[in-house]
């Protein structure tokens, strides 16, 4: 049985965590999944890191909001920042979903938004950690998650 954790935040303006919790248990079985939710994208890092270390999480997925303004953006660098440090420090992945408010106009298209990026980055976890080479098969393709696949020169 793989755990694969969760972590979102209070922040964020849409509950990402839900989409990827219905995603994740309508693609497949063999795992349990462990949230953690936090205030905001700066206390990811730590929380991520405690569901690897004490609860012995295999991968994490990592939903967050960086709010519109500037020091929004910095916070947004800064848990970035720590996220690849864990990932570095612990040999595991964190999948890191961040929708930025600023990238949809108006509630409803950002709530489509997250809940697109959301699903679709747990299908990545999911592959990453049962099946890393399903992912190859997509390599150069263009894909995007929330927004339409931008296509590749091969085609
Ligand atoms: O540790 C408590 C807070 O500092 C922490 O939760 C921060 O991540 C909160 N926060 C900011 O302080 C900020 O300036 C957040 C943002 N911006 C943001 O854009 N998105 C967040 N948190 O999730
Ligand atoms: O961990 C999941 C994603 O956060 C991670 O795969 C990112 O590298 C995806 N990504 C962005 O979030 C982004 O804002 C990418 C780009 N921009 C980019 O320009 N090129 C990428 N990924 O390959
Ligand atoms: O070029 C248009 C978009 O690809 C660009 O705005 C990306 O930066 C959008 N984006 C994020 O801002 C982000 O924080 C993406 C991701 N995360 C992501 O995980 N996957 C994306 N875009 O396809």
């Amino acid at each position: 049985m793989k755990l694969i954790g969760l972590v979102d935040t209070t922040f964020a303006r849409f509950d990402m965590g839900r989409s990827v919790i219905q995603e994740l248990n309508a693609t497949g079985t063999g795992f349990r999944i462990m949230r953690y939710t936090v205030p905001g994208i700066k206390d990811i890092p730590v929380a991520a890191k405690k569901l690897i270390e004490e609860q012995g999480c295999d991968i994490i997925v990592a939903c967050g909001m960086p709010g519109p303004k500037p020091v929004d953006k910095i916070s947004a660098q800064i848990a970035s920042t720590g996220i690849m440090q864990v990932q570095i420090l612990t040999n595991k992945h964190i999948i890191e979903v961040f929708v930025h408010e600023d990238e949809a106009e108006g509630l409803k298209d950002l709530g489509i938004l997250c809940d697109r990026r959301a699903r679709e980055h747990a299908i990545n976890a999911y592959h990453l950690l049962f099946d890393p080479e399903y992912l190859t098969r997509y390599a150069g393709r263009g894909l995007r998650q929330g927004y339409e696949d931008v296509g590749s020169t091969d085609d």
